[in-house]
This record gives structure tokens, sequence and C-alpha cells, in this order.
């Protein structure tokens, strides 16, 4: 019991009058021995080095993470899992939201624990930092692979932009890789320009489609179409087959109208349901023929390098946009130089130059 002496808060009553120990110090001792403690970069290491998702999960946590001292670890970490890296499958998968992308990496997934393969799914939707939308859909879509030993699950990342989410799913793949997983799964939305930033980091682009009324090509950006190595027509069941099947010819005529790829594959088309598990085999087979092409052709190395080079560039452009917006003189001026822009006593041009110059002089 302690006696309150000062007077200078206006919340103390009486002065000599004994009052409660607001705080249990035991209790508060408990809890600081109970909360665990972050381990040491070394124990995150040597424990995804040898496979452990806990380990894992943590370094993933201090990848997502704002802190600059859980970045700095961060960064210690990949750099020491980077030689350990780069051995596994990357396959992105895109598809408007419905189409089944969940369903189906449940099963394409089970499929692959099935022939012994160690499977990680990732996700780039910067959508879900505002819904939480496909953290609680991915759960639940994928109950059995979740609690599968070879299986390891982990929802898009938050972040304010896309970029950020992007970067971190990248770095992500690189530890899943240490860790021995062999196959890497890269959910995505098929709306906005998250397909672009998935499909430079992964080795094979898949996009899942649906069959409508006909007008199957109707409302799919050329883009799209330019990058994918496979187009899945899902939900190929019931009284859907005969439409899906109409699809995948559309679908195949139209991807012969683009130039040759690179990589010297020619981009398939197949039907599926990940209901049904119809086609899901299918699927690995295109893919493993896919792979078989890229190693004997020697693109497979000749993508990661132009990739990891991407995102380099990436990288610096990012960090120099943070950089000059968060500037608060900058951001001062800027707002000035706006409203004159707005009332037309400048031209767009002759302001951005203002305001770069100024940029530039200070930073130098
Ligand atoms: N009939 C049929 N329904 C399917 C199939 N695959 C998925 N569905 C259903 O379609 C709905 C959407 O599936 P999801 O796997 O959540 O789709 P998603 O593309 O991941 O959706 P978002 O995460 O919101 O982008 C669910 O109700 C599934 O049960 C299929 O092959 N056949
Ligand atoms: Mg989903």
């Amino acid at each position: 019991m302690s006696i309150r002496k000062s007077k200078s808060s206006a919340l103390n009553e009486k002065e000599g009058i004994s009052l409660p120990e607001i705080t249990n110090s035991h209790a508060i001792d408990q809890i600081k021995k109970s909360r665990k403690k972050q381990p040491p970069t070394k124990e995150l290491i040597d424990g995804i080095l040898k496979g452990n998702t806990t380990a894992l999960s943590r370094a993933i946590t201090l990848i997502e993470s704002t802190n600059p001292l859980h970045q700095e670890k961060a960064n210690q970490i990949i750099n020491a899992c980077l030689p350990h890296a780069n051995k596994s499958i990357r396959i992105g998968i895109t598809g408007v939201p419905g189409v089944g992308k969940s369903t189906f990496i449940e099963v394409f997934g089970k499929h692959l624990t099935d022939l012994g393969k160690k499977v990680a799914v990732l996700a780039v939707d910067p959508s879900s930092t505002i819904s939480h939308g496909s953290i609680l859909g991915d759960k639940t879509r994928m109950e059995e692979l979740v609690k599968h030993k070879n299986a390891f699950i982990r929802p898009s990342a938050s972040g304010e932009n896309l970029g950020g989410v992007a970067r971190k799913t990248r770095e992500s793949i690189t530890l899943c890789e240490a860790c021995g997983f062999d196959v890497i799964l890269i959910e995505t939305v098929g709306v906005g320009q998250s397909e672009t930033a998935v499909h430079s980091m992964v080795d094979f682009f898949l996009l899942l489609k649906i069959a409508g009324a006909g007008d199957e090509l109707q409302g799919i950006k050329r883009g799209i179409m330019e990058m994918v190595d496979a187009v899945m027509i899902n939900k190929a069941d019931g009284d859907n087959v005969k439409k899906a099947n109409l699809a995948k010819v559309e679908f195949n005529r139209a991807l012969h109208l683009f130039p040759k790829k690179k990589s010297g594959w020619i981009p398939t088309t197949a039907t599926c349901s990940a209901l049904t598990k119809e086609g899901i085999d299918t699927i690995w087979q295109t893919i493993s023929n896919y792979f078989e092409l890229v190693n004997a052709n020697h693109y497979f190395e000749e993508k990661r390098k132009e990739q990891n080079l991407f995102w380099m560039i990436e990288t610096i452009d990012q960090q120099l946009k943070t950089h000059f917006y968060n500037q608060p003189k900058i951001t001062e001026l800027l707002e000035s130089t706006k409203k004159e822009v707005q009332n037309n006593t400048i031209s767009p041009f002759a302001a951005a130059q203002i305001v770069l110059d100024n940029y530039f002089k200070n930073y130098d």
C-alpha cells in the first residue's frame, strides 16, 4: 500500500489516505515472463534452414513490420537465407474475385503434397489491408491444406501500397525456399496492377477463368493475356462443362494470336473443376512440361536474373519516392504549388520543376 504525498494532481483526494495498489506487481512479473521474447536472429535463421515453420512465420512477421529494428533483423535473415533459396518452382495464380483461386489452391496444393512436395502459399492482395477479406476467406477455403504438415499458408501482407505488399511477398519467397518448400503458389486478385507484380516474381503464370455467356475474352486485359503461360477454365462441372469447353477453344484461339514468347513456350488452355478435382493433375503435368523446356533452353535462369534486376530497380524507385514524399518541406511546397496549378498561375511542368529543384538542392 502506498501513501500518496503529492498534491499536484487534481485526482489526489486526501493526503495521508492510503490507496490500494493499482497494479499487481506479481501479475506484471508473470506477464513479462510469459510474453514471448523475440528470438535472436541466428535462432530464426537456423530454424528456417532446418525447415521449422514457426521460425519461418516469425521471420515473415519481421519482414512485414515497419519497425526499423525489425527491418534490420529481417534483412540479416534474408541475406543468410539467400544462398539456400532459388530452388523452388514459383507459380502465380490470378483470376477475378470468386473465380475459385483459393478453392483451386486448396486442391492443387493437396495434389502436390500427395506427390511428396512441400507447398507454400503466399498472396499479393493489397485490398486485404482494408477488408481483411482474403485472410478470412483463405483460412476457411484452405482448411485441409492448412493442416498438412508439408504445407505453409500465409495470407497477404498488409501495406499501404501494392509496391510494399509485393516486396514483402517477394522476400517471403526467399525465406520459404530456404525453409525447404519446393513449390510456392502465389495468389493474387486479377484486378489492378497486382498481377504485373506477381508475374515479376514467378516462373509460371496461371490465369483462372470461368465460362461466361460466350464473350469470354471481353474484359480481359491484353496485358494479362501476354503474361499467361496457361489458362484454366475453372468450375467445369455440372451444367457448366459444355460452356467451359467452348471457352477453352476460344481462349486457345486467342492465345495463338499473340507473338511467340521468349521462353519458347506455347501457352496452353484446359478446363478443370476445383470442386470435383477434375483436371487438377493436368495442370501439374503442364507445369512440369514447362519446366522441362525452360531448364533445357536456360530461359529459367535468364528470367530469374531479369526478375532480380527488376526488383532492385523497383526498390530504388520505391525508396526514392518515399524519401521525396516524406520531406515536410517538400509536402509543404507541394501543397502551395498545387494551388497555383489549380489557379492556372503556373503550368504543371513548371510547378513540378520548382518542387524537384527544391528537392535536389536540399538533398544532393
Ligand atoms: N461449381 C464450382 N464452384 C466452385 C469451384 N471452385 C470454386 N467454387 C466456388 O466459388 C466460390 C468462390 O471460390 P473462391 O475459391 O473463394 O474464389 P477466389 O477466386 O479465391 O475468390 P477471392 O479470394 O474473393 O478472389 C466458392 O463458393 C467456391 O465454393 C468449382 O470448380 N466448381
Ligand atoms: Mg481467394
